[in-house]
């Protein structure tokens, strides 16, 4: 399962939108995940499930289906706040960095509002600065990136030296287990022109530069302006916008999503995670005070923003930064189910470019060992090998042999 990790400063609210987004679990009854570890949990990618399209009623199981949108579960993990010094072991840093860099892709929150000072505590609103908090964290991911290729540098010498390895091969050695692939390698080295100087030539400068290089190509991410409901996080976002542009930031109000699905559970109001809107169910029942609240976030977040934005910054790492494709696997292509008669029982979030074997991969390894080819399932027509899954494929899987009941 694709991982995404929250970092930012304390403060920032990356726990109150680790709750948020996280809230939906108990809804999947039939998803196994454990919660031993407090920060880490379920949320969900949405998408517009096809089942609309189709003209079915589905049955998900791996996935929820709600209103025709379809939730995907990620995994969140949920860091403590990075203080200066955390890649020198401060405040358990260390240990946090080297969970952030377990994920496939990280949200780095900011408070917008500039409601935390430089340390992570909470000052008078507008005096803190998001964008330098903002590279505070960063900087410490990067020299932690640096620190440990650093202590590593004997150990890839000698794999050059001893094994003749190539230098993108024994980096790889090294990186691999902080979900670097060779390409991103590959495309470090080149970036940064060490591909042409030899490693034992490197000075920290050079070490320095390449793990930025990895940091950002390894780790794609999202920055998430948080705390936007409050006015004066204006100004900040449109700093913000400025120096990075509308691609890498996500305006939000993590707290507002969070009452809005407390609202939501305690039956106070419809709303789907993510909707541009809710709706209160009986006005009558609300407290004053619920009733201020609603109006608030009505006319600070929804007025304004259009929608929270937390939901939107998941959506946009998985399919858009991860470049995932959301494809739906059919036993029964006529009625697009299994073999229990679920309907569109599973969605997958496929990488860029996975063909129809890759899914079976994914799927189950018989599939896989007995797979023949693929259908299209709504034209029903056979696809060739090589196909390209796209967004919003229905595929059925046709093998040598019938799985066992
Ligand atoms: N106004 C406002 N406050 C928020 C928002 N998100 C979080 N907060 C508040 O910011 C404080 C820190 O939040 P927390 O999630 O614990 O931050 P963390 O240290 O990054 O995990 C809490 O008082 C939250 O209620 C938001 O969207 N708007
Ligand atoms: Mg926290």
């Amino acid at each position: 399962m694709l991982r995404i990790g929250i970092i930012g400063k304390t403060n920032a609210g990356k726990t109150t939108l680790f709750n948020a987004v996280t809230m939906m679990n108990a809804e999947v009854s039939n998803y196994p995940f454990t919660t031993k570890e407090p920060n880490v949990g379920i949320g969900y990618a949405k998408t517009a499930c096809v089942c609309k399209e189709l003209g079915v009623k589905d049955n998900p199981q791996n996935s929820v289906c709600i209103d025709g949108w379809r939730f995907i579960p990620v995994e969140i993990v949920d860091l403590p706040g990075l203080i200066k010094g955390a890649s020198e072991g401060l405040g358990l840093g260390t240990k946090f960095l080297s969970v952030a860099a377990q994920a496939d892709a990280l949200l780095h929150v900011v408070d917008a509002s500039g409601s935390i000072n430089a340390r992570g505590e909470i000052c008078e609103p507008g005096m803190g600065s998001p964008l330098a908090d903002y590279y505070d964290v960063e900087e410490e991911l990067i020299k932690w990136y640096t620190k440990n290729l650093l202590e590593n540098a004997d150990k890839i010498k000698r794999l050059l030296q001893n094994k003749s390895m190539r230098l993108q091969d024994a980096l790889y050695e090294i990186l691999s287990g902080i979900k670097v692939s060779p390409s991103h390698i590959k495309e470090a080295l080149s970036r940064t022109k060490l591909d042409g100087i030899p490693f034992e030539d490197w000075e920290e400068e050079e070490f320095r530069s390449f793990a930025t290089e990895i940091r950002y190509l390894s780790k794609p991410t999202l920055l998430v302006a948080n705390k936007m409901d409050m006015p004066v996080a204006e100004r900040n976002l449109k700093g913000l916008l400025d120096t990075f542009g509308k691609s890498f930031v996500v305006p939000a109000s993590a707290d507002v999503e969070l009452l809005l699905r407390k609202a939501e559970r305690a039956g106070a109001i419809s709303y789907i995670p993510g909707d541009e809107k809710f709706v209160v169910k009986d006005s009558a029942s609300l407290t004053p005070k619920q009733k201020w609240a609603l109006e608030y976030v009505k006319s600070r977040v929804f007025d304004k923003w259009l929608h929270t934005g937390v939901d939107q910054a998941i959506t946009i790492a998985v399919l858009k930064l991860l470049k995932r494709n959301v494809v739906y696997p059919v036993e029964d292509a006529k009625r697009y189910s299994d073999r229990k008669g679920n309907v569109l029982p599973d969605a997958f979030l496929m990488p860029q470019g996975s063909t129809p074997r890759d899914l079976a991969k994914e799927i189950h390894s018989e599939l896989y060992e007995n797979y023949l080819y693929a259908i299209d399932s709504v034209s029903g027509l056979r696809l060739p090998n090589d196909y390209e899954l796209r967004d919003r494929d229905v595929i059925t899987i046709v093998t040598s042999k019938k799985r066992k009941a």
